[in-house]
């Protein structure tokens, strides 16, 4: 039988309030705890997030930094690949619009590719002359999306790429990269490339007001960056700035890429690819609250990072949804991404699938947004979300005429659809709450049952 634990937001809670004992009676553990919570906590309530991959790389249909990394055959040179800055300029650019798409989509937080693996920085960084501002755009990208963002109370974090394959202190520039892309810290130079990469993000630290996370991806053997000396000058300069798990420290979140686990994740226990697998089980484990990992799930619309015009392998709306009821239903976050145009303008079929999911979040919101994970995991069917003393049943199958749930711990007072506010009747034993649902699934994506319970 299922034992319905508290979930995150009750403990903290309940080891805030004065009034309450908290759960753990060593009051260092609480402390810890609470502040960990207030850091993060908006990043918790935000579920829901933007990634933008975007560079002179768009302009070619290829992926970013890759093609000089791992060259295919026939594919584009590393010589044509670094001389694209030469021809980018998105005049269509209009920051405003990627917020507001954002907002529609129902996204509360935006991470912006700063600085790929190719080391182009879409900021006017003055220790690099391999830049946006100087390209025929001319503008600093990051300056104008994230005066748009702090204008519209965005969030917005920094995507910045530890591997930098220009930086002839990163590797031997005179060899392609194909051959030394894992970077060279044998070299006496290293100690540069980590002083350039401080420099840098003291200048995204510093210059462009409240930044919400670095996202840094440090692809293989991270222990190179001296992450703690990096983690530890991010958070002198700005203490509330979340960073993800990728350079060899861990972090405030794990970053699953392209996968959603199977099972909650716990502390301790590293987001394996085993959960990527597609027969991976999922797994009906709930946590006790502070066995909880944070972790956000990064994805694409399609199969690609950067734009490109080939890749027509788009993900539907509905299943984008059950993506992100998925993510929730775990406790995570979902980052999924937009390649924007070489012209500025982002696709209109990322834009229709933002704006499906944006319309559905307008009536199921309340299930997502400050939610974390529900406590009835590892069924078929339906996936469920918990806050406060209210629990979510996001229907993925709709079997008229009853859905029955294994008992919970918790005595439900009233059972309704989420999007109408209609009451349904339901029967609760010590086993099972069985809820009646009428004929048709109101919504042909994701039906909500919301429960309320004492
Ligand atoms: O920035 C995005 C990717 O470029 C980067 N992380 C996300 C957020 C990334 N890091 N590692 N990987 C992606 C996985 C590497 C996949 C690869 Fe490939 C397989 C590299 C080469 C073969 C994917 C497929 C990229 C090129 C072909």
């Amino acid at each position: 039988m299922a034992t319905y634990l508290p979930n995150r937001r009750d403990f903290f809670r309940l080891a805030a309030a004065s009034s309450c004992a908290p759960l753990f009676s060593h009051p260092a553990w609480a402390a810890i705890m609470e502040s960990e919570a207030e850091r993060t906590r908006w990043y918790r309530d935000a579920k829901f997030g933007m990634f933008i991959h975007w560079g002179p790389y768009s302009l070619a249909s290829v992926e970013a930094s890759w093609p000089i990394m791992k060259p295919t055959p026939g594919g584009i040179t590393q010589a044509e690949y670094e001389a694209l800055p030469q021809r980018f300029d998105p005049a269509l650019f209009d920051p405003e619009a990627f917020v507001d798409l954002a907002r529609a989509a129902g996204q509360k937080y935006m991470v912006f590719t700063t600085k790929h693996h190719d080391g182009f920085c879409m900021f006017d960084s003055q220790y690099t002359s391999y830049k946006i501002t100087n390209t025929p755009y001319k503008k600093d990208i990051v300056k104008m999306l994230s005066d748009a963002c702090h204008g519209d109370d965005m969030p917005l974090g920094f995507y910045y790429s530890p591997p930098d394959m220009h930086n002839p202190n990163f590797r031997d520039t005179s060899k392609p990269a194909s051959a030394n892309w894992e970077g060279q810290p044998e070299r006496p130079q290293w100690p540069l490339y980590l002083q350039y990469m401080q420099l840098q993000l003291t200048e995204l630290l510093t210059r462009y007001g409240p930044v919400a996370l670095i996202w840094f991806d440090g692809l293989n053997d991270q222990a190179k960056y001296d992450g703690q000396r990096v983690v530890d000058m991010i958070h002198r300069l700005q203490p509330e700035t979340l960073v993800n798990d990728r350079i060899g420290v861990p972090g405030d979140f794990e970053t699953p890429e392209q996968f959603i686990p199977t099972r909650i994740p716990t502390r301790g226990i590293k987001i394996s690819g085993i959960d990527a697998s597609a027969s991976g089980r999922l797994q009906n484990g709930v946590p006790a609250p502070q066995n909880f990992q944070l972790w956000e799930t990064c994805m694409t619309i399609n199969n690609t990072w950067a734009y490109n015009k080939h890749d027509r392998d788009f993900k539907s709306s509905g299943k984008l949804i059950r993506s992100l009821v998925e993510v929730a239903s775990r406790g995570g976050n979902f980052l999924l991404n937009v390649g924007p145009e070489p012209t500025g303008q982002i696709q209109p079929e990322f834009q229709e699938r933002l704006r499906a999911v944006g319309n559905w979040l307008t009536f199921n919101g309340d299930a997502i947004y400050g939610t974390t994970y529900g406590p009835v995991q590892g069924v078929a069917g339906y996936r469920t979300t918990a806050k406060n003393k209210s629990i979510y049943l996001h229907m993925f199958d709709w079997n008229a005429p009853a859905i029955t749930v294994p008992d919970f711990g918790a005595k439900v007072i009233s059972a309704r659809l989420l999007a109408k506010g209609m009451p349904l009747t339901f029967r609760q034993t010590e086993r099972e709450l069985e809820v009646n649902l009428p004929a048709q699934a109101p919504d042909p994506n994701v039906s909500v049952i919301a429960l309320e319970t004492y």
